[in-house]
């Protein structure tokens, strides 16, 4: 695919883009056939994308966004601590939307999670979380050993292992490229998955792929300087091997976080439960859901939020991530919330019994 070929959401080729489109439908697998669908999920996974009004973003409680848990409330934080627990009007709201979903959906099979979450306004707002989250999968990062491994994790940063890397990859599912190396494999409902900085490079990055150069100072990367996004869908979902296997031997986690950039929902504002935009979802072998769990917003342009759960063993057969409420391509204003993913970190594959 050619450079030209990113340039999806470009008005002046709708055919073109349609005729991709259902390609790419035609040719996309769901891992997991019986996901339970939150409401609107489905709705918006291939909502198609509008005409850039040039809204101006309503800059929602700029001085709010900061960590929303302390580096103490992280530690030995499972479910019901994080119902509880609430720091502030985001927190608790988060915690009642938390609550709600945590009754509906915990399978009480399942174990109890640890969970990780923070947001803010640096990269140094989420770290501790993030590091934490890796202590508690385990060390070391395995990089593209080939299992199986009895510990450690592995951890993908979409940045091609060096930050000068500013290539823009073409949108592809199922997307392959950590297959073979680190046992993960991701597709969406979308025409695909692409790498991206938020702007720059050879391609232009997330400006020129989705055709709206807002998205320059949108977005902001965790690890530099690759961003990770479907394209016409807001939905990724993950599904894990054995690495060495070439996608051969299916395989379960005992945890997974990603980090996302510029998640603005909920905001602090509006009547409890206040829904957020971005989700991930939890499913065991049988695709039976584990856990649910919006993901905390710091409103603002370009902020960063993490979320990852480690359970006490592997159980995690694939994870639904919604990110943002609207599929890539308008401007993130107050009617569409557009949200990009960075690293992805989870648990040494382990065999399935
Ligand atoms: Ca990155
Ligand atoms: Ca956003």
């Amino acid at each position: 695919m050619g450079a030209s070929s990113y340039r999806l959401l470009d008005a002046a080729n709708p055919n073109t883009i349609d005729r991709f489109y259902s390609a790419a439908r035609r040719r996309s697998k769901k891992t997991a056939p019986s996901w339970r669908v939150s409401d609107g999920l489905s709705a918006l996974a291939h909502e198609p994308a509008k005409t850039f009004a040039g809204k101006t973003k309503q800059k929602a409680n700029h001085n709010q966004a900061k960590p929303m848990y302390t580096k103490q409330s992280l530690t030995n934080m499972h479910i019901r601590s994080t119902v509880i627990a609430s720091f502030g009007l985001l927190s608790a709201l988060l915690a009642v939307s938390n609550a709600a979903q945590a009754q509906d959906i915990l399978d009480r099979d399942a174990g109890t999670p640890i969970v990780f979450q923070a947001a803010g306004t640096t990269p140094e707002s989420i770290q501790s979380s993030v590091d934490a989250f890796r202590a508690a999968l385990g060390i070391p990062n395995n990089g593209n050993n080939p299992g199986p491994l009895s510990h450690g994790r592995r951890e993908i940063n979409w940045d091609g292992g060096n930050p000068n890397i500013l290539d823009t990859t073409a949108p592809v599912t199922p997307f392959n490229v950590f297959l073979n190396t680190r046992g993960s494999q991701f597709t969406t409902p979308g025409i695909g998955l692409s790498q991206a900085p938020p702007s720059g490079g050879p391609q232009g990055g997330l400006a020129v792929l989705f055709s709206n150069p807002t998205y320059a100072k949108t977005f902001r990367t965790f690890s530099p300087s690759r961003l990770f996004t479907p394209v016409r869908s807001n939905i990724t979902n993950a599904s894990f091997f054995i690495p060495g296997t070439n996608g051969t031997v299916p395989a379960v986690v005992r945890g997974f976080g990603a980090v996302f950039t510029d998640v603005d929902l909920p905001d602090g504002k509006g009547p409890a439960p206040h829904k957020g935009s971005t989700l991930i979802e939890y499913l065991d072998k049988d695709s039976r859901v584990l856990f649910t769990s919006f993901v905390p917003a710091s409103p603002g342009d370009g902020n960063l939020s993490f979320f990852g759960i480690v359970f006490g063993d592997a159980r995690i057969g694939a994870v639904r991530i919604q990110s943002g409420d609207t599929a890539p391509g308008p401007n993130d204003d107050k009617n569409h919330d557009i949200v990009m993913m960075d690293d992805f970190i989870y648990g040494e594959p382990q065999l399935i019994k």
